[in-house]
């Protein structure tokens, strides 16, 4: 495969900066020299500046968990594309469910943070997934499509490829319950199709493509043989410099 596995951790609202300059420091000493696999730490705001000065120099990058389409203003709460670059981050998670489901986030407010994101150098992983209400109804394909295509709108193919895309299927998610490795392979296929429509087959061939939802060391072996699994946005298991660096292991 000519793509790079790319395991990434969400740390989601978890940890102080100091409970995260301590994780932080563990997965430097247990991956930091790992340089055959994408590797990024997604703590809070407020442990960024902490986490980067433990990381800088090691293979390990620093990604934000949202940020805002603006560039500056009255935005009270909110965070600029130049404000994570100015703290050395390197991705920026998109779109996750947990932002969909609480904060009313749609397809249009995440496109304007995907393209505000690339337009700062800075590489969005864009979330997509379906309910399990929706994956009753047959309905996945359909709302993972309409999610990338969402979220991708207007890019042009140079741009895409700054993208990173992670299928999380919502009921996965903080549940223990994991798609089976031929349910997400099945989803992945369908995602990368979406990006050969719109952006070319060589394009789709090059976004990585990461699972999410209850990835754990239990499961990474078998998920990350799937042909189109290029990695794994990693929810609780990242909470943990060990487990994450079984992650990590299992892609190198
Ligand atoms: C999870 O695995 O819980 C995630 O939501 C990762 O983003």
């Amino acid at each position: 495969m000519s793509r790079r596995y790319f395991i990434a951790g969400n740390w989601k609202m978890n940890k102080t900066s100091s409970e995260a300059a301590a994780l932080a420091q563990g997965v430097v000493e247990a991956v930091g020299n790992v340089s055959n696999v994408d590797i990024a730490i997604c703590p809070t705001f407020t442990s960024l500046e902490t986490v980067e000065k433990i990381i800088e120099g090691s293979n390990v990058k620093l990604g934000a968990q949202n940020m805002h389409f603006e560039k500056s203003g009255a935005f009270t709460g909110e965070i600029s594309a130049a404000m994570l670059r100015e703290l050395h981050c390197a991705y920026v998670i998109l779109g996750h469910s947990e932002r969909r489901q609480y904060f009313k986030e749609c397809d249009c407010l995440i496109n304007k943070k995907v393209k505000a994101a690339v337009a700062s150098s800075l590489k969005p992983i864009l979330c997509v997934g379906e309910t399990l209400e929706e994956r009753e109804a047959n309905k996945t394909i359909e709302v993972v499509s309409t999610q990338t295509k969402g979220g991708l709108d207007g890019l042009t193919a140079e741009e895409a490829l700054k993208v990173v895309i992670a299928y999380e299927p919502v009921w996965a998610i903080g549940t223990g319950k994991t798609a089976t490795p031929a349910m997400a392979q099945e989803v992945h296929a369908e995602i990368r199709k979406v990006l050969a429509g719109m952006f070319g087959e060589n394009v789709a061939e090059k976004i990585q493509i990461l699972y999410g939802g209850s990835m754990k060391p239990e499961n990474a072996d078998e998920l990350l043989a799937q042909k189109d699994i290029d990695g794994g946005l990693i929810g609780g298991a990242a909470l943990k410099a060990d487990s994450f660096a079984a992650l990590v292991n299992s892609a190198v």
